[in-house]
């Protein structure tokens, strides 16, 4: 494990802001959300956490003492009555930042809980900076850096899959993942550096398989480069997609839009040019959070305000992950639908005609080259017909299709991913030098620098600002 005070001294300085707190400062914080509710909490960590919380606290007649968990009074320093609740005291090392930690179960009365945070710096503690009780656990050796990552992910999670992936990742899987890797380089390293000792006695052979390691570095390099690759998936399960709705006014758009929310959201008539703002809203499909946006239709603008609702509607067109093509079945397609058309990426849009509850005014010609070359779907936002199917073909747009997998290891961070990339580029370096006839002392430095850059995901290598990284877009309390 790391030695927490060597990471320390990178981390102040006026650059990369506050410095952590020294240690023996101990911090509290409310640790539930701002707000009302049942219960309210509020922690503290430190060496004098049990003392504050114990000066803070009454407990009831009937306890019996002794236990981790008390019930009684919470007072203020003049011994007035605050609120009544539990008292619960973590020690070291077994508490979330390793060191003695106290929680205050109070209600969830905001007022209530800021005059126990008082009490508690009167009786000297600190209030915490966000993040803070994290960073502790990670100067404590509780956690690595990846975790404290997957905690805020965790924290932030929006649909049940994603807060899954994060919990698999709070639990160590990206570690372990990076850890397996760098253990396998460290060998590799080992055996080079051992051949290069001894390559006068004419032993080197011995620390070195027939054919050299290039193999083995070969092999690595392309696992690292694997589990970069997974991250194009990961962010999707972590930030999810965009869609955007688009094609002529009139054509349904609104109309599927309501359909996919299962939510009278959008409004809908028949005149063309109702939709003038675009309107974003959350979906669910299969974990994967995707904001779905519904635009104005595309035409010759009459007005000021239908330009700039064209203007929207190309901007949403432009940037989104995915486009979902609505094409309208019961009249003929129009020029500017052909050009778009035929500018689409197959890759990330969707075609569905829509209305098929109505006659088809598409033309047999037309609607058949259409579910040809674009796999184009009929689909009726008015009857639902359809809509299962494009769900599914939504899916597998977003990239859900495997994500709901959870056994694979995959990767959400884009930190991660740029250490790992940076480690394979050393690899590839080392490796390319050795085809060439570099000799392998030389070569040394490129597979330190990529054990160092597969160190650094963990943090067991020092990051440089790390508070500011890492830590600092962390909640307060947490
Ligand atoms: N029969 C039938 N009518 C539909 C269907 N989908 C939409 N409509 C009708 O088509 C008209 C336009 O629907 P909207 O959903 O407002 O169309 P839009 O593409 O959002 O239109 P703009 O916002 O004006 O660009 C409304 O009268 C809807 O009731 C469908 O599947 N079948
Ligand atoms: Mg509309």
């Amino acid at each position: 494990m790391l030695d927490p005070r060597s990471l320390r001294s990178g981390d102040s300085g006026p650059e990369t802001g506050p410095a952590p707190a020294p240690v023996s400062e101990t911090i509290v914080a409310i640790s539930t959300p701002p707000g009302r509710g049942g219960i309210g909490v509020v922690r503290l960590s430190g060496p004098r956490a049990l003392a504050i919380a114990s000066a803070l606290f009454r407990p009831g007649r009937k306890d019996p003492g002794g236990g981790r968990i008390a019930f009684g009074r919470f007072v203020d320093r003049g011994g007035e009555t605050i609120d009544h609740g539990y008292l619960a005291a973590f020690r070291p090392p077994r508490s979330f930042t390793g060191e003695e930690t106290a929680e205050l179960w109070a209600h969830g009365s905001p007022a209530a809980l800021r005059l126990l945070v008082e009490a508690a710096v009167a009786l000297g503690a600190r209030p915490a900076t966000p993040g803070e009780f994290t960073l502790r656990a990670f100067l404590n050796g509780r956690i690595d850096v990846t975790q404290a990552e997957a905690i805020r992910d965790l924290i932030e999670a929006r649909t049940a899959f994603q807060a899954k992936v994060a919990h698999d990742q709070v639990l160590g899987r990206v570690s372990s993942a990076v850890n397996h890797l760098k253990d396998r380089l460290a060998e590799i390293v080992a055996r080079f550096e051992a051949a290069i000792e001894f390559s006068e006695e004419g032993e080197a052979g011995r620390f070195l398989p027939e054919g050299g390691l290039l193999r083995d570095v070969g092999e690595l390099r392309r696992g690292i480069e694997d589990l970069a690759g997974t991250c194009e998936r990961g962010r999707r399960v972590r930030d999810g997609v965009s869609v955007a709705i688009v094609g002529s006014p009139n054509a349904g758009k609104s109309s599927l839009f309501n359909r996919l929310l299962e939510e009278d959201r959008a409004i809908v008539t028949a005149i063309a040019g109702t939709t003038r703002d675009v309107l974003e809203e959350t979906l669910d499909l299969r974990g994967i959070p995707v904001a779905l946006r519904d635009t104005a239709g595309l035409h010759e603008p009459r007005d000021e305000a239908e330009a700039e609702a064209v203007r929207r509607a190309r901007g949403a067109l432009a940037t989104a992950g995915v486009l979902l093509l609505v094409l309208d079945g019961s009249r003929p397609l129009r020029d500017d639908e052909r050009a778009l058309l035929d500018g689409l990426d197959p890759a990330r849009a969707v075609v569905v005609i829509n209305k098929a509850d109505l006659s088809s005014g598409l033309g047999l010609d037309e609607a058949l080259r259409l579910k040809r070359r674009h796999a184009a779907l009929e689909v009726s936002a008015k009857t639902g017909a359809g809509i299962e199917a494009l769900r599914r073909r939504l899916e597998e747009a977003a990239g859900s299709g495997a994500a709901a997998t959870r056994e694979e290891t995959f990767i959400t961070n884009v930190r991660h991913k740029d250490l790992l990339l940076k480690a394979a580029g050393a690899l590839r370096r080392a490796g390319d030098g050795a085809v060439r006839g570099v000799p392998d002392e030389y070569l040394i430095p490129d597979y330190r620098e990529a054990l160092d850059r597969l160190g650094e995901i963990t943090g067991e290598v020092g990051i440089d600002g790390i508070y500011e990284r890492i830590f600092r877009n962390f909640c307060i309390g947490k």
